[in-house]
């Protein structure tokens, strides 16, 4: 049975069509749209879908937002330009007509990244860091959804009370701090309006701002797994997303993450599947679920 996996992101759409040994045939990848009104959602997803849509059985969708009976809800709706709710299953099922699953991104990837271990662990989370910080936690062989789809929302816990209100309302959420989105917000004179990955560049030029932006989000990650590490006992941390992919970035983690007291270390490493985590993961669960 071939899946038609797609991947909604804040920053771009992908889909692939994906056989029964979890390999890739085709893979597209667009931006996001820029004006995310539920219409051009709808639009962008017909146009994502229209080329891989043949030989497909079944639709499989990991996609940024809390994923509650079918439907998409933007905990930080500024990360999908103030979209705040999108009929997801709804609208894949009217476009192709094919069975259809949705679950959030970070979530899926976990549950992909979960079955790329070589060993015999049985909990680990997965940690985004990409236009949003979002998160999949494992344990005990399981993916955690939670009752209302928000199990995992790593991004959204506390890393400065001090920091900077994140557009989920809080103050101060990791997010607002690590994201592509915080790290480019941050920001100034030269470098304000660069976005993260013109920042990464710099600082790989040697700008001593774009650096130093860099390891804040860095250092705001390591916490966080400490934190994580200290709630689910896991045995591993899986890092992806394009920040989280990103050149030295992972090092530069695992650096803060060895300053803390041994308790908190945990293996940590750079996602099997780059940034195919969230397709595979999706057409993984489709799969299980003989959808
Ligand atoms: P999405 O959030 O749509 O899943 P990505 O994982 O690509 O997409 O994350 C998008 C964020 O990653 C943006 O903030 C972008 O600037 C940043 N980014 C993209 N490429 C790189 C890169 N090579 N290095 C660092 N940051 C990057
Ligand atoms: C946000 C939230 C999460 C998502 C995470 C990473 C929205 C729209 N999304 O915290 O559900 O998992 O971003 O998403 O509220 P990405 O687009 O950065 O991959
Ligand atoms: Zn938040």
């Amino acid at each position: 049975m071939t899946t038609l996996a797609i991947d909604i992101g804040g920053t771009k759409l992908a889909a692939a069509r994906v056989d029964e040994n979890l390999q890739i045939r085709e893979r597209i990848e667009r931006p996001t749209p820029a004006s995310k009104t539920p219409d051009a959602l709808r639009e962008a997803l017909a146009e994502l879908i229209a080329p891989l849509q043949a030989q497909a059985q079944r639709v499989a969708v990991a996609s940024t937002g809390i994923i509650r009976d079918g439907s998409l809800l933007a905990i930080n709706p500024q990360n999908l330009g103030g979209l705040l709710h999108f009929p997801l299953v709804e609208t894949v099922k009217a476009i192709t007509g094919l069975p259809t699953l949705a679950v959030n991104d970070a979530q899926a990837a976990a549950w992909a990244e979960y079955h790329a271990l070589a060993d015999a662990t049985r909990d680990m989370v997965f940690i985004t860091v990409s236009t949003g910080v979002g998160g999949g936690v494992v344990s005990g062989g399981k993916l955690l959804t939670g009752s209302g789809g928000l199990a995992g929302h790593l991004g959204h816990t506390l890393a400065d009370p001090n920091g900077p209100r994140c557009g989920c309302g809080r103050i101060g959420c990791v997010e607002a701090i690590a994201s592509g989105r915080g790290i480019a917000a941050a920001a100034q004179g030269d470098l304000a309006g660069c976005d993260a990955r013109t920042l990464f560049a710099r600082a790989a030029e040697g700008d001593a701002q774009a650096a130093q932006l860099v390891t804040r989000s860095a250092k705001v990650l390591a916490r966080l797994i400490a934190d994580v590490k200290a709630i689910t006992d896991c045995q591993r941390v899986v890092v992806g997303g394009s920040v989280g992919l990103a050149e030295g970035y992972l090092t530069q983690v695992g650096d803060f993450l060895a300053q803390q007291p041994p308790v908190y270390h945990v293996a940590l490493s750079a996602a099997h599947y780059r940034h195919d985590a969230g397709l595979l993961g999706a057409a993984l669960l489709a799969q299980g679920e003989r959808l």
